[in-house]
């Protein structure tokens, strides 16, 4: 379970390396829209705040999350240091939200080991809209802003 001693929203800034040098694609996925975006803005703002130049952070917007997949393989093969993931799969009546969640999951996965750019996860997948919107900039955080972090120290491993 997610604590406040592991939530990365408020973190130590000396330990996040200088971005100025990078580009960085960001995948977005179209549905739940309102949190992708709240996601996207937290990653994005984060990003300029250490100093990655707006011109190399570089959005791809994809219909739903699974096809983050495809949008993050293609990503990679146009020259990103970093990789990042959007998405929210909120859980319906249906087993969809299993199936979507894991196979983004296992496929993002799959990326991570093929050599290529890193691809941070950020694909929510909460039982209710609200628990989505309190991790896209409400009293949860924002899962962006971690993924930004993340992304930033992936590069430099
Ligand atoms: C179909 C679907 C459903 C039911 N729910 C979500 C969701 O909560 N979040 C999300 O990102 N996408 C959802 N999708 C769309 C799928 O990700 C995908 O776009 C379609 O199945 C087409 O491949």
């Amino acid at each position: 379970m997610a604590t406040a001693a592991n939530r990365l929203s408020q973190y130590d800034r000396s330990k996040v390396p200088d971005g100025k040098d990078f580009r960085i694609g960001l995948v977005v996925s179209e549905w739940n829209e309102t949190v992708t975006e709240a996601l996207f803005k937290g990653a994005k703002d984060t990003l300029i705040d250490h100093n990655v130049a707006e011109k190399n952070i570089v959005r791809i917007d994809v219909p739903g999350s699974f096809e983050l997949i495809y949008g993050a393989s293609h990503a990679q093969q146009m020259s990103f240091d970093v990789i990042i993931t959007i998405g929210c799969v909120i859980k319906g009546e249906t087993r969809h939200f299993e199936f979507i969640s894991n196979a983004v999951a296992h496929g993002i996965k799959d990326l991570n080991l093929n050599g290529k750019a890193p691809v941070v996860f950020c694909v929510l997948t909460d039982d209710t809209i609200e628990q989505s919107k309190a991790r896209s900039g409400g009293d949860k955080g924002n899962k962006g802003v971690e993924a930004a972090v993340t992304a930033l120290k992936m590069i430099t491993l």
